[in-house]
């Protein structure tokens, strides 16, 4: 039994077509009504029409990603209850269209976070990358957080000024359109002063606020979620650490643990991203599987590298910090235990060949993903035989 491979696809309006996506061998794509507002109802009628698209193209709605939570639920704050009934609404028609596993995070604000999207590899492919000192000097000087400074040490001030003095124009425009991007999906960015109030409606929210809001939303949908026949897979924190004053809740082992916990149905559950969790260094991922293997509903495999400053960049799938022979092998050994196929995608990929010309998502370019994917199938396929 090998795991059920897909990409990401975010719509009509991706330059990476349907056909791109199957003829990387993928069965299953993934993708999201990225067009409806968040917090909207997404009705039958929109997902089915999707969902034609995709088996037209020859291929299966695998797995949505995401189903997005509105900021109010997040907060607890407006018209958050109504938010939480028309999700709950959202899960009951993704499920009568035979939709299984819904994809979420509940990072406040922004998803995930780069200073760099074309940061140059040694062969020329671009990867995505975060670099502690230049994210310092873009929340001191570029967006200007009132009292940033308070969460650094002095040495790393002093660091970041350092390094923001040396940058020419070019460089700092870079840094702060590449770390305003929008939400994955999205072709807007932010602006400093749309973060700026956003970050304030945070005040007096902290990390245990927060993990109470989140719990009591789970509380909230996963029996719609049963009922309906739908998995729930949170995704993680990236980076998985807390950034720009916000606290972040899904980033560790105890943060899964506890959130399985605070609902304990197999309805709850998480999207496993190696690249999100292996970017801490105190996050065991083979042993993170064994853990929580009967509640992973959905599998992002990337790798990252780290450095002892906190940069890292997204290295190769099968190179980089995470052993991903020990992972494909610990969820081959699961999918063995749950008699079960896992959707996977190869999360992100660097840009290279031809895609070097052309604009798509940062980090969903075709090329580099379906050099990320060959490579992963043939591990699988390698541990799944020799097991
Ligand atoms: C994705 C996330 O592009 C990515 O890194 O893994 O943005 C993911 O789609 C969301 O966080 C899920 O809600
Ligand atoms: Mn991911």
């Amino acid at each position: 039994m090998l795991m059920h491979q897909t990409m990401r696809w975010y719509g009509p309006h991706d330059i990476v077509s349907l056909q791109d996506i199957r003829q990387a061998g993928c069965a299953g794509v993934v993708t999201a009504l990225h067009h409806i507002p968040v917090g909207d109802i997404w009705t039958t009628e929109e997902i089915n029409r999707r969902k034609k698209m995709i088996e037209d193209a020859g291929m299966t709605w695998t797995v949505i990603e995401s189903l997005p939570v509105h900021e109010d639920i997040k907060k607890q704050s407006g018209n958050y209850r109504t938010y939480i009934e028309n999700y709950k609404q959202s899960l009951r028609n993704v499920a009568s269209c035979g939709l299984k596993v819904v994809t979420y995070n509940f990072m406040p604000i922004l998803d995930w976070l780069r200073t760099d999207i074309s940061y140059s590899m040694a062969d020329g492919s671009k990867a995505l990358y975060f670099e502690r000192s230049a994210f310092i000097a873009f929340d001191l000087y570029l967006l200007k957080r009132p009292n940033a400074a308070n969460d650094y040490s002095a040495s790393e001030i002093m660091k970041a000024k350092e390094r923001f003095d040396e940058m020419t124009k070019e460089e700092r425009d870079h840094l702060f359109r590449n770390t305003m991007l929008g939400l994955p999906g999205s072709d807007d960015a932010f602006t400093p002063a749309q973060v700026l109030s956003a970050l304030k409606a945070y005040d007096g929210i902290d990390a245990g606020k927060l993990k109470e809001h989140l719990f009591y939303f789970l509380k909230e949908i996963t029996p719609v979620a049963e009922e309906a026949g739908v998995k729930m897979a949170i995704h993680p924190d990236d980076p998985p650490y807390s950034i720009l004053g916000l606290p972040r809740i899904v980033s560790s082992e105890k943060d899964a643990a506890d959130l399985l916990e605070a609902v304990p149905s197999t309805a709850n559950g998480l999207c496993f991203c190696t690249g999100s969790y292996g970017a801490r260094a105190d996050n065991d991922l083979p042993k993170m599987i064994r853990r929580f293997g009967d509640r992973i509903h959905f599998l992002h495999l990337r790798n990252t590298k780290r450095d002892s400053e906190g940069n890292f960049y997204e290295a190769d799938h099968l190179g980089g910090d995470t052993d991903m022979y020990e992972v494909v092998k610990e969820i081959v050994l699961l999918m063995q235990k749950r008699k079960q196929s896992i959707p996977m995608r190869p999360d992100h990929g660097h840009q290279m060949l031809d895609d070097l010309n052309k604009k798509t998502y940062a980090g969903y370019s075709a090329i580099g993903r379906l050099k990320g994917l060959a490579e992963l199938r043939g591990l699988e396929l390698g541990i799944s035989r020799s097991l």
